[in-house]
């Protein structure tokens, strides 16, 4: 399988992460969203999207280029049931959706790149008033989450091991601390994060350890 990302894209570190949990290898292929590569004829004529993450798939008919994270980890989980990300129970199935696309569709969209470039180059938006818009819209969904993981008593994780909710957690809240974002008022979510980032499937996973990240030593 091959891995078309960007280091810092929260969509193409929750696949990392799904990756990495269920064992199953892959081999990274850096996709510059700064050069905006993802638009490329190269690349949107095997993603409509031009957007990442991308997956290049061997199945039995051939390759399959596969796009929107959500749907690939959710196919991950079909086409190889070993070490499920999905609990096996409806209830709890439900729950770790319900709060995983929160975060998907809640947030992701009003906080992407094209939209904050919008901001900026449209409306003038000066990068201190970007901050806000994202703070904004963080506090919007991630206030409520931690309510409801206060409802749910979670401890290190969201039910016994890190499955579909932690892989969308954890880059959420990457970016959001990219943003100054407080979580002091968030024990729940901030444990959950101490919890998967000492799991060395999350630290593979990680934005820092990515061979594009040109930080990376
Ligand atoms: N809903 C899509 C969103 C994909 C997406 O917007 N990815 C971002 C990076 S996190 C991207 O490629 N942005 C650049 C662009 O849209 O031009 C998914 O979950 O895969």
């Amino acid at each position: 399988m091959k891995l078309f990302g960007y280091y810092r894209s929260s969509t193409s570190y929750r696949l990392r992460i799904a990756l990495e949990l269920k064992g199953i290898a892959f081999e990274n292929v850096p996709v510059n969203l700064l050069k905006t590569e993802q638009k490329s004829d190269a690349f949107t004529s095997r993603n409509a999207f031009g957007s990442v993450p991308m997956l290049e798939t061997e199945t039995d008919g051939g390759k399959v280029d596969r796009a929107q994270s959500m749907a690939i980890i959710e196919w991950l989980d079909e086409a190889y049931p070993e070490k499920p990300l999905l609990p096996a129970d409806t209830e709890q199935r439900y729950i770790a959706r319900e709060l995983a696309y929160a975060i998907a569709t809640e947030l992701h969209a009003p906080l992407n790149l094209p939209v904050l470039k919008y901001l900026a180059n449209e409306y003038g938006k000066s990068p201190e008033e970007i901050g806000i818009w994202y703070r904004h819209w963080l506090a919007r969904t991630l206030e409520p989450l931690e309510q409801r993981l206060d409802q749910l008593e979670t401890g290190d994780f969201l039910f016994a091991t890190p499955g579909f909710f932690e892989v969308c957690l954890l880059p959420q809240m990457y970016n959001a601390r990219r943003f100054d974002f407080d979580f002091s008022d968030k024990p729940r979510m901030e444990r959950i994060e101490a919890a998967c980032l000492a799991l060395p499937a999350f630290q593979r996973a990680h934005p820092d350890n990515q061979p594009d990240n040109p930080e990376k030593g």
